[in-house]
């Protein structure tokens, strides 16, 4: 009767646990590969080749062990229905088996001939994503982490700028990939675009490289993907894929210095005579600290303070007057300036495009 009541709980765990499984499967599908907004972070919509053949991989390894999984938990279901315990043969053993070669064999060549082929085609990808030799008109982009914010430097453009990151549209007739040197101002950081290339840390003193050469334009998001202290999570990545023209104009905006507007004097003397320019740099004036974000077309970005925040006036003031309200553990102090220079300084910041 012990026995009894033991293979019907067991049967309940079987049909329980399938049930989960069947629902998860359900949930994954359904928010899963056929979410393809642009602004997903789907590792199942890729739009660029690296992260395409990442996805590619990710369903070839989940199909087969998926396979193993319903072939060795349909094996288990049946033999667990089959063979339960009844009461008339309480108290006798099945019959044993002892050292079948070939069961043996099957079940250790099989499992070595299947990791074998997961081996190869992972190996495949590693090498088709790390050794893609740089095309001519690649474009090229150090990125560099720094708690918590990132900093994008063009050096064959003459461009800096911070957290929104633009690169051109990828042709594969005439492909113009962006290839990323990964470099960190202080600890670990990970540079994670799902939907454009896989996830690669910004190591001190361990320059990286990776590359992405979107297939579609648009606003795709990412995170820093490695906890590096008390605001990570408020460290997004914004990737705008522009069309050849938008790249151009963006860029020629980049190149020009600070805007120069005689109505906002009074902030900039504010922003000047403060702490603000050690941290800060604006192009054309004399501010040219690299502490914080460059601020020179503060105005052409949606979002402040690594996505912490939309780029609206009263949340620049608040930023302003105090960071920690939008973003705890910010490492840009409080200037605590008084409200007629918090408004100056602002009307000043609203001028940088
Ligand atoms: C000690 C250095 C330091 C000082 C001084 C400083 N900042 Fe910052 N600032 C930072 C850092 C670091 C960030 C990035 C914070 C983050 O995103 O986590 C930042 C971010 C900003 C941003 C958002 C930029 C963006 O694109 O996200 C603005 C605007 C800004 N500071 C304005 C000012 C003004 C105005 C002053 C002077 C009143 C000032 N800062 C003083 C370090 C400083
Ligand atoms: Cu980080």
């Amino acid at each position: 009767m012990a026995m009894l009541k033991m293979k019907s709980w067991t049967l309940r765990f079987v049909a329980q646990t399938m049930l989960l499984l069947f629902w998860s499967a359900m949930a994954v599908w359904a928010i899963g590969p056929k979410d393809s907004s642009p602004h997903g972070t789907n590792i199942f919509a890729p739009a660029s080749t690296p992260a395409k053949a990442i996805s590619d991989l990710s369903v070839f390894v989940l199909v087969i062990t998926g396979i193993i999984f319903v072939v060795v938990f349909a094996l288990l279901a049946y033999s667990v229905i089959k063979f339960r315990g009844r009461a008339v043969d309480a108290g006798r053993e099945p019959a044993q088996v002892y050292g079948s070669t070939q069961i043996e064999l099957a079940w250790t060549i099989i499992p070595i001939l299947i990791v074998i082929v997961l081996f190869l085609a992972t190996a495949r990808v590693l090498h088709a994503v790390q050794d893609a030799p740089q095309p001519p008109g690649a474009i090229e982009v150090t990125a560099i982490g720094h708690q918590y914010w990132w900093e994008f430097r063009y050096p064959k453009l003459g461009v800096v700028t911070a957290n929104e990151l633009h690169i051109p549209v990828s042709n594969p007739a005439n492909p113009t990939p962006t290839f990323l040197t990964l470099l960190s101002a202080d600890t670990d950081h990970s540079f994670w675009i799902p939907e454009l290339a896989g996830k690669t840390d910004l190591i001190p003193n361990h320059p990286n490289r990776m590359w992405m050469d979107p297939l579609r334009t648009g606003i795709f998001l990412g995170q820093c993907a490695q906890y590096c202290g008390v605001q990570h999570a408020k460290m997004l990545l914004r990737v705008s894929v522009d069309s050849p023209a938008d790249f151009a104009a963006w860029v020629r905006g980049q190149q020009q210095p600070a805007v120069q507007d005689a109505s906002v004097a009074t902030g900039r003397r504010v922003f000047e005579s403060n702490a603000c320019m050690n941290c800060h740099a604006v192009a054309g004036t004399n501010a040219n600290g690299r502490f914080g974000p460059d601020l020179t077309h503060l105005m052409i970005r949606a979002t402040i303070a690594s996505g912490a925040a939309s780029n609206t006036p009263e949340n620049l003031r608040l930023w302003i007057q105090d960071p920690n309200a939008i973003k705890p553990g910010s490492l840009m102090p409080a200037m605590k300036l008084n409200d007629s220079d918090l408004d100056a300084v602002v009307s000043y910041m609203e001028t940088l495009r």
